[in-house]
């Protein structure tokens, strides 16, 4: 690491190589700024965030894990009242380890969780095994041209995760995403399976898990085009509220809907417990 500041009391971690900064914050290993040119930010950042403890910071790059969004039934036998996205994003993670080599700056952080809502409970019948403590990691490797963003857990279990990235962007009518596909299920409309154009335009509430996205997309907005690629992922969600439902959102400000979209790679089946190595590459192709 390069220097570490507080941002609203909250640590935050600097990592630079060459002209290129990133700024993660220990609370939620949250990716907050991703630099690659001097004044050229490709995230974005709510003036509205929360900044302490149990909210989730709004923007950057959320870590959603071991579900995303609600806890799918599986996940959570129990019915409890969980919250939306897991339980990463409002933990203190730690620095485990940072170097500097001549062709990149990295730095790793982890998070030990001991709770899931899905483990064994013991009754006063059944005795449950004793609660394992999982651990969580986020590398973060920034060349002179790319961020990679990369989420693991070497435990086999049933586990979710996304990597929720904000990206910023300047006009969102002439906001595209290209190449991700044409399938998805819309959580807009009730999950309804919908085929459509395969370039991705932003007039309306969106809401879309593509479960067969492309693991190389384009974002192109007036702003800039930046490349996103994936790997270890089998969904990619693209969201952007839209005016109304940007209003119910307290720490969105009226117009904030049109400066992002989300495009989050994703982990979601449950069909497996495989170990989790989920990754993001972003890169500035042009501005
Ligand atoms: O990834 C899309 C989504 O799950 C949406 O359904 C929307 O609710 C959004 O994430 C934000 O969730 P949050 O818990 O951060 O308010």
């Amino acid at each position: 690491i390069t220097g570490f500041a507080h941002l609203h009391d909250l640590p935050c971690y600097l990592l630079s190589f060459g002209e290129a900064k990133v700024v993660v914050s220990s609370y939620g290993a949250q990716v907050l700024s991703y630099q690659p040119k001097p004044d050229q930010e490709l995230l974005w950042l709510s003036p509205l965030a929360v900044w302490q403890q149990q909210q989730p910071i709004r923007g950057g790059v959320p870590v959603c894990w071991p579900w995303f969004g609600s806890a799918d039934s599986k996940l959570n036998p129990q019915q409890q009242s969980l919250p939306n996205h897991g339980l990463v994003r409002t933990r203190h993670w730690t620095l485990q380890q940072s170097r500097v080599t001549a062709d990149y700056s990295e730095l790793c952080l982890s998070v030990q969780v001991k709770e899931f809502p899905y483990q064994a409970k013991s009754t006063p019948t059944n005795k449950a095994e004793p609660t394992k403590t999982t651990e969580l990691l986020l590398s973060l490797r920034l060349t002179a041209t790319s961020l990679s963003i990369n989420l693991s857990c070497e435990q086999s279990l049933l586990q979710q995760a996304a990597l929720h990235s904000y990206f910023k962007v300047d006009n969102l009518a002439q906001t595209q995403v290209n190449g991700i596909g044409e399938h998805y299920r819309d959580k807009v409309l009730q999950n309804r399976l919908v085929t459509a154009d395969p370039d991705l335009r932003f007039n309306k509430e969106i809401d879309r898990i593509y479960s067969h996205a492309a693991a190389e997309l384009a974002l192109n907005s007036a702003l800039h085009q930046v490349a996103i690629t994936q790997q270890g992922f089998d969904s990619t969600v693209v969201w952007n509220p839209g005016e109304a439902r940007s209003a119910t959102i307290a720490d969105l400000a009226k117009d904030s809907y049109q400066q992002f979209v989300c495009v989050e790679s994703a982990r979601l089946d449950l069909s497996s417990e495989a170990p989790l190595c989920l990754t993001q590459f972003i890169s500035l192709q042009q501005s």
